[in-house]
């Protein structure tokens, strides 16, 4: 086997603000053998200067798609995914770092939510809602299925985690943290992702349309207490992790 395949490569999923990236910070410092990808929220938050080849007359203002999209999501939706989906694919896609391909023991890049999720969390989300029409809904599914199929085993995942927790707690969060594009943030929101993510992972309603994604192992961690800041809930958790991706 060579260095690539015997990296494994898992995705951090759950509501938004239940905590990913503090646990991926976690899983980052539990030892060598793990690598973690944050998701590019910042290159959301200014589109032009994350597209190096922009360059902006001294008139024109940075995007801020992220806040396009929460303040009007049928005119943004459906940009927002080509460019989230965009960015998780580009992160799928590079090769792990030397350090992981060298371990000798087994060796995890983690990824902050993935391309699988973009569709069957998000876009699906948004079709439902009506932020992206049946047209756009069907013109994302199109390019989504055919840059899988393309590239093949480069953007399988062998595994997932998901931080599972209420939406109630999920708004919590998100209100202590106060990210200014979320402000307009209702809890019916985080309520119809919950259901997205636990129809996808818990209940396995969602259609999916790649084989490897029926068979995942999922792991469910229990999100909902507070690991934060408690060392012992966030010791647990890790070894459940550690245990599971053995
Ligand atoms: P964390 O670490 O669990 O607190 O996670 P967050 O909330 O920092 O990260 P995430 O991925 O749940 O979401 C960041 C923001 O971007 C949040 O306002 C939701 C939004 N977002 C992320 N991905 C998508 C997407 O594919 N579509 C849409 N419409 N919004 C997205």
């Amino acid at each position: 086997m060579d260095g690539i395949s015997r990296v494994k490569r898992v995705s951090i999923e759950g509501n938004i603000a239940v905590g990913k990236s503090t646990f991926a910070k976690l899983l980052q410092n539990a030892g060598q053998n793990w690598e973690v990808t944050p998701e590019p929220v910042s290159k959301w938050q200014n589109v032009e200067e994350a597209t190096s080849q922009i360059v902006l007359s001294p008139q024109q203002t940075t995007s801020n798609l992220l806040q396009m999209m929460y303040q009007d999501p049928k005119r943004w939706s459906y940009t927002f995914q080509t460019f989230s989906c965009m960015s998780r694919m580009r992160t799928q896609l590079q090769p792990p770092p030397a350090k992981l391909m060298q371990s000798r023991d087994t060796a995890v890049q983690v990824y902050e939510r993935s391309i699988y999720s973009d569709r069957y969390i998000f876009a699906l989300n948004s079709f439902e809602l009506g932020a992206l029409n049946s047209t756009e809904w069907a013109v994302y599914q199109d390019w989504h299925s055919f840059l899988v199929e393309q590239f093949g085993p480069k953007v399988q995942l062998e595994g997932i985690i998901y931080l599972r927790a209420s939406p109630q707690v999920c708004m919590e969060r998100l209100g202590k943290r106060g990210r200014e594009e979320e402000r307009g943030l209702q809890l019916d929101y985080l309520d119809t992702l919950h259901v997205q993510h636990e129809n996808w992972l818990i209940n396995k309603s969602t259609k999916v349309h790649f084989d490897h994604l029926k068979n995942l192992p999922v792991l469910v961690l229990d999100a909902g207490l507070e690991f934060e800041k408690d060392p012992e809930v966030q010791a647990r958790l890790i070894k459940e992790v550690k245990i599971f991706f053995h």
